[in-house]
């Protein structure tokens, strides 16, 4: 065969420099960002599913980092057996349809004070004040004010998506299983807070984060929700992104505080506080949406299905 010519040997050798480029191109484009965000430093792509979103992105206007918590589903609520369960947890099959970025911690006071004027938590028993504490002291009416001059997007998660990515895909009693000693590794409760005389709300993230790298779901502050409370709701709530009864007294809070015991910081508990209240136990965590996407569940996950009913005997 003869030999390709010079010419010829130039042009393929610039077409496999051009395919080489766009290669590169498409694996090494940065990861993206919702608007008014920036992707944090070093961070990689989310891995759940195939998008280019950042794993972790950072809000510029408060500093706020969030992590992406991809699409998917999951039993909410607890089963019978779990040690101090409420009957407000009937467990229901939920399905989240779109994917968020979640605080990666508690909204801490530095972060509050580049919005508010004045910091609620001032002159208070059982705070102390320093940039990298919870914001506490904070009404819900206070955080709608707050995430309204935050911009870009920011708001309180729905009590769903706060359980689905406090689950990070488990199933048990907290995020990482059900055992007393792991639950001192990943929160700042009564036992390992308060009843040793550390009676305030911890700096954020020195504890251990769940699968998804969220910290202090279980425990150090109660975290406001965007729904209205019902006892009854779960009987009668929508499977695909609830977001709570239409009207209420009350507004969820979740994941416990450093005062109380174990049973609250579990990540089906629910509770709820007066929107006008403020507390120092009570903080909370904001979420960005983002678009629709893909109905399958991440790899990463199992599908969810409620656990079967008990077999009828027959005599
Ligand atoms: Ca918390
Ligand atoms: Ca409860």
């Amino acid at each position: 065969m003869a030999a390709r010519s010079r010419p010829a040997r130039k042009n393929l050798l610039r077409a496999w420099g051009i395919v080489a480029a766009l290669c590169c191109a498409a694996s090494c484009a940065s990861p993206k960002a919702p608007d008014g965000c920036t992707p944090a430093p070093k961070t990689e792509r989310e891995p759940y599913t195939n998008t280019r979103w950042a794993k972790e992105i950072i809000h510029k206007r408060t500093g706020i980092r969030l992590v992406f918590i991809p699409a998917g589903e999951f039993v909410m609520g607890s089963p019978g057996e779990e040690a101090g369960r409420e009957e407000d947890e009937i467990q229901h099959f939920v399905k989240i349809t779109t994917p968020f970025y979640m605080a990666k911690y508690e909204v801490t006071q530095g972060a509050w004070r580049k919005l508010m004027a004045i910091p609620p938590w001032r002159g208070h028993k059982h705070v102390v004040a320093h940039s990298d504490h919870p914001a506490v002291y904070v009404s819900w009416h206070a955080c709608q004010e707050f995430l309204k001059r935050a911009g870009g997007g920011l708001t309180l998660p729905s009590e769903a998506q706060w359980e689905y990515a406090c689950r990070a895909g488990s199933r048990s009693a907290y995020s990482f299983g059900a055992g007393l000693f792991d639950l001192a590794k990943h929160a700042r409760f009564d036992m390992n807070t308060w009843n040793v005389g550390a009676k305030y709300a911890h700096r954020v993230g020195r504890t251990q984060p769940n699968r998804w790298g969220l910290f202090d779901m279980h425990g150090n502050v109660y975290e406001w929700c965007s729904d209205w409370y019902a006892k009854d709701y779960y009987a009668r709530s929508p499977t695909q992104d609830p977001t709570g009864p239409a009207s209420g007294a009350e507004r969820i809070i979740r994941g416990g505080a450093f005062y109380t015991p174990a049973q609250h910081c579990r990540a089906a508990n629910r509770n709820k506080c007066d929107p006008k209240k403020s507390m120092n136990g009570l903080g909370f965590r904001p979420i960005k949406l983002l678009g629709a996407s893909p109905a399958e569940p991440p790899k990463t996950m199992r599908r969810a299905s409620l656990p079967a009913a008990p077999a009828t005997r027959s005599r």
